[in-house]
């Protein structure tokens, strides 16, 4: 395999709200020269693209990031040399949806919800956006408060009408997560919730892993290998997390926890990009600086990658053959402690791009412009 060319065919995506103030539910942190608007958080994401030469595409996020003309956005995108990726669904900000969105057993909430996911699909319509993430903040807090089984009922209807109005080329990933905000039920709380009600709709239904949405101690790399055999692994949101849905850098928590999935991403075949599995970032960057830790992630990405790419897959399958558990191990081992930033280094030179792509953005002066421009208006934010 050609390491190098695999590692420049890789694409990772970068959330729109990543460049936005965020914060805990305790308090947001405005920082300086922070995007007023969509425009301008692409403008934010171009940046990371352009040092890194990976991060081409970039999510949205609606209502976040509504304006007038999707198309006009989508070309504003192109010519800072960035795509639009995948537009993520809000059906946990509004009023309505304090008992749920489509699992709420008031069928006129559950119709303003799926009016807005097909809202969603309209919009890739217009960006020639192909993925549709949906997340649902359903659940209940307390036992008895609703019915689960026809919870389930209510969200595989909603899934069915989505999945019917996709068009060619276009797909659905469905994002779980174990808990928060609710706290007794989620209506999909793990991968295989997700995984069965994607199953019964069809192949344009995929499951969406976001690292942070597991109990501490999940073997995300196991799932993630099952996923992907069964053409079910539809991407990634990355992060890192300690406790919770922390939102944390990837890789930053545990590297060779990041390694471990990555290698079953190159196992199993998902580096190819005709697997069609997303390389996405969910972050929020709360007190540290939102383009470098962008640029970062990337990088971390790209670094546990390069490692999982290093394994020997014949010395690795002789061992395993024989038997021999230390050396099967050490096969793993030798490449996840291989530094590879010379290596990423001197593929960034071939690329046209500076080694280092921290200390060359800190060079540019883009924070010092967008710092001084960027007065007045409302910074965005995601509103907690
Ligand atoms: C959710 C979930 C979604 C993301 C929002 C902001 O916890 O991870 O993917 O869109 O947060
Ligand atoms: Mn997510």
């Amino acid at each position: 395999m050609d390491i190098k060319a695999t590692l420049r065919a890789q694409h990772i995506e970068t959330p729109s709200w990543a460049y936005g103030n965020s914060g805990t539910r305790f308090k947001v942190f405005a920082q300086q020269g922070v995007p007023r608007d969509p425009y301008e958080k692409l403008a934010d994401a171009a940046q990371v693209h352009a040092y890194t030469g990976i991060a081409p595409a970039v999510a949205l996020h609606i209502p976040w990031d509504k304006v007038e003309d999707y198309a006009e956005l989508s070309r504003h995108a192109r010519d800072l040399g960035v795509g639009i990726g995948a537009i993520n669904s809000n059906v946990f900000q509004d009023e309505d949806y304090k008992l749920g969105s489509v699992t709420n057993s008031d069928p006129a909430v559950r119709r303003k919800a799926l009016g807005h996911l097909l809202e969603c699909v309209d919009i890739m319509d217009a960006t020639g956006s192909d993925t549709l993430k949906l997340w649902f903040s359903d659940g209940t807090n307390y036992p008895g408060q609703d019915d689960i089984r026809a919870r389930q009922d209510r969200l595989a209807e909603a899934l069915a009408a989505v999945y019917e109005r996709l068009g060619e080329g276009q797909r659905f990933l469905l994002e779980y997560k174990l808990f928060e905000p609710a706290f007794y039920t989620t209506d999909v709380p793990d991968w295989g919730t997700a995984y069965a009600h994607c199953v019964k709709l069809g192949p344009k239904a995929q499951v969406v892993v976001d690292t942070g949405h597991h109990a501490p101690g999940v073997n995300i790399e196991f799932i993630v290998a099952f996923l992907l055999r069964e053409g079910k692994l539809g991407g990634f949101d990355f992060n890192s997390r300690f406790y919770a849905d922390d939102d944390l850098m990837v890789g930053s928590a545990d590297p060779f926890q990041l390694f471990r999935i990555m290698y079953e991403v190159v196992r199993g075949g998902g580096l190819d990009p005709a697997t069609g599995v997303a390389f996405m970032l969910d972050q929020c960057h709360n007190i540290e600086p939102k383009i470098p830790g962008q640029i970062r992630s990337v990088m971390n990405v790209q670094e546990a990658t390069a490692k999982a790419l290093l394994v020997d897959p014949g010395a690795l399958a002789a061992a395993q053959r024989e038997g021999d558990v230390l050396g099967a191990n050490a096969v793993l081992m030798d490449a996840y402690n291989t530094d590879v930033r010379p290596l990423l280094a001197g593929l960034r030179e071939e690329l046209g791009l500076a080694p280092d792509p921290m200390a060359a953005y800190a060079k540019s002066g883009y924070f010092e412009k967008i710092a001084a421009e960027r007065v007045g208006g409302q910074q965005a934010g995601w509103g907690a």
